[in-house]
């Protein structure tokens, strides 16, 4: 047995009733997306030992899980969301050896291993693809979703796609194969082709892979938009989008019909039995709070939380390059409704920043000034919503958004693509680049700042991605060094939610709700309250209206995020935060 099974809960079976307290309440997961953690041999490249070279970092800032972004074969078209052998290693980031040798290391340190499960989608490389397209007799043909072109229309012909949708990474979401002259689906780039998941074999596949995984020691997956497996049948054209000239397919395959009935046969095919300490995660884009209690209610035995993403597209338009401000009153209004639709059943995880979205300090807070400050404050007031926090790379030095320079400077499909998208139709370069500057994923994909050495202590080589110019000043050797630091901040948030039940399990009960700059709310179990009250502006701010005002002034302060907090309730300062404690 691991050292991190070695716990008494590891007893009760998957699946308990709804309400009872689950250690993943009081669990916090670091995610690691490994091209741009730590480079181990110079490729400039981050890769497998490096996670193990900065485990007793991790273990320093107290995090339970581990999640790993893709690390299995690929071409690395969408830098590993794209597998080609889903039981294996990419030489990128090292050997099955150096896996196992990772889990061993981080389970030592009471570290629990969570892998990228991405199965709506293989790579077009992956063997089952290569046999799919081989010919329309193929016995994996049906594996995929292939189909002829549009009834009348000529294959290749300017619109003959057998449905109008488009792929998330621009352009149609079907490529046509010129040999058997039938289209393939693929949601995202035309190299992550959709498995279809209506054929019994592709599960079975999928489940025998999972198991493969779990018997190799790993607690868990976070499942990549596990939400669109099941599509919606016969498959048929959506509404054309105002950006035109393809439409949004997402009606047929967001929480399809089966979707339900297809977590539920995984959860029996690969998870019962098995520990109730394994973590599973959906990653669930355009998941409502309704679908999300389904998901989460244990006693339905689906997945253990959701990952939903209402409140990173507030500051979106129609879609996510039409930016616009965020206004602070819709984001609480945002939250406070996951907070209360999960109340009574289900789970929700806690983010503001991963692999695919801009910095939180830069899109959140102020990455200028107040920088230190705001990150702080968005720590506090994420990990002391009810929920399961998790921290991405970076994020808990206060890492900012990336200066580029120029289109050139961007390397991700999806910033590619679009830039190229959006000149062909029309806009103008710099309308598109000041778009991707605040929006590209590629903000998230700068190496980690460790030192303030030439490449920021990531790699001897040349890294892959530029790291920021302001390693020399934001870094995690400083921030060590420093008790003031972001990075202590997230520690004592971690801390705090390890040892105190009502940050864990405590009701959330929002304050002040119109407020345009101060975010207040309540977290109350048995006989304990927990307020947190945090200034979003660059303004001193006073915090009027709160329920028995008096009483919070004698409160303890369990938190703050200044270095003197000074007693009682004072009007907030720019970005401050506290968290007081009332109660027996
Ligand atoms: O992302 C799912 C998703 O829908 C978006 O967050 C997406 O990445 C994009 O930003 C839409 O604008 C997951 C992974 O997290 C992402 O990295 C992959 O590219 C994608 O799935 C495909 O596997």
């Amino acid at each position: 047995m691991s050292a991190v099974e070695a716990t008494p809960e590891t007893t009760q079976p998957k699946g308990t009733p709804p309400r009872e307290r689950q250690w993943f309440h009081s669990a916090v997961v670091y995610q690691v997306y490994p091209r741009s953690f730590q480079d181990s041999d110079g490729d400039g490249i981050g890769d497998l030992r490096g996670v193990v070279r900065r485990l007793d970092y991790l273990a320093t800032l107290g995090i339970d899980v581990l999640w790993l972004s893709p690390i299995y074969a690929s071409p690395q078209d969408d830098n590993g969301y794209d597998i080609s052998d889903y039981q294996d290693i990419d030489p990128t980031f090292g050997t099955l050896a150096d896996f196992d040798d990772l889990v061993a290391q981080a389970h030592a340190r009471g570290i629990r291993i969570v892998m990228d499960l991405v199965v709506n989608h293989t790579s077009d490389e992956h063997p089952w693809f290569v046999e799919s397209r081989s010919s329309k007799d193929s016995a994996k043909r049906d594996w995929y979703w292939w189909r002829p072109p549009r009834e009348g229309m000529d294959a290749g012909a300017p619109g003959a796609e057998p449905t109008n949708w488009q792929s998330f990474f621009s352009g149609p979401a079907w490529e046509l194969d010129e040999a058997t002259g039938e289209y393939y689906l693929h949601l995202f780039s035309r190299k992550q082709p959709d498995l279809n998941w209506e054929n019994p074999e592709v599960r079975e596949a999928v489940y025998a892979m999972m198991r493969w995984w779990l018997d190799r020691g790993v607690d868990g997956f976070r499942m990549d938009v596990i939400n669109m497996i099941s599509k919606d049948l016969p498959l048929r054209d959506g509404r054309v989008l105002d950006h035109g000239p393809y439409a949004d397919g997402s009606p047929f395959y967001i929480c399809g019909p089966r979707i339900h009935e297809f977590l539920q046969e995984m959860h029996r095919e690969v998870f019962a039995g098995r520990s109730e300490k394994l973590l599973t995660v959906g990653e669930m884009p355009a998941v409502t709070v309704d679908e999300a209690v389904l998901f989460t209610d244990p006693a339905r035995r689906e997945v253990d939380m959701v990952f939903q993403f209402e409140h990173v597209g507030l500051d979106h338009g129609e879609h996510k390059w039409d930016r616009r401000p965020l206004e602070l009153a819709e984001l609480k209004a945002s939250l406070g409704r996951w907070q209360a639709g999960l109340a009574e059943v289900g789970w929700n995880s806690l983010y503001w920043n991963n692999h695919d979205q801009p910095r939180a300090v830069s899109r959140f807070g102020d990455d200028g000034q107040y920088r230190v400050e705001s990150a702080k404050l968005l720590a506090t007031v994420l990990h002391l919503h009810r929920g399961t926090p998790y921290v991405y790379q970076g994020e808990e030095l206060g890492m900012t958004n990336v200066p580029f320079e120029g289109a050139q400077s961007f390397l991700d499909i999806e910033s590619v693509n679009y830039y190229r998208a959006a000149l062909g139709l029309g806009r103008s370069p710099e309308e598109v680049l000041e778009a991707l500057r605040e929006g590209s994923r590629d903000n998230a994909r700068s190496p980690v700042q460790w030192d303030a050495s030439p490449h920021a202590g990531f790699t001897t080589g040349e890294p892959w991605f530029p790291v920021n110019p302001n390693h020399a000043e934001i870094n995690a050797d400083a921030e060590l060094a420093d008790p003031d630091s972001v990075f202590h901040h997230y520690r004592r948030l971690i801390e705090l939610r390890h040892s105190d039940p009502v940050v864990a399990d405590g009701d959330f009960h929002m304050l002040l709700p119109e407020h345009p700059s101060i975010y207040a709310f309540t977290r109350s179990l048995d006989t304990q309250t927990v307020l947190v009250v945090a200034n979003f502006s660059g303004d001193d701010q006073p915090v009027d209206g709160l329920p028995s005002e008096e009483d919070w002034g004698a409160a303890e302060l369990v938190l703050g995020n200044y270095p003197e907090p000074g007693a009682g309730l004072p009007p907030l300062r720019p970005w401050e935060a506290r968290v007081y404690r009332r109660g027996a």
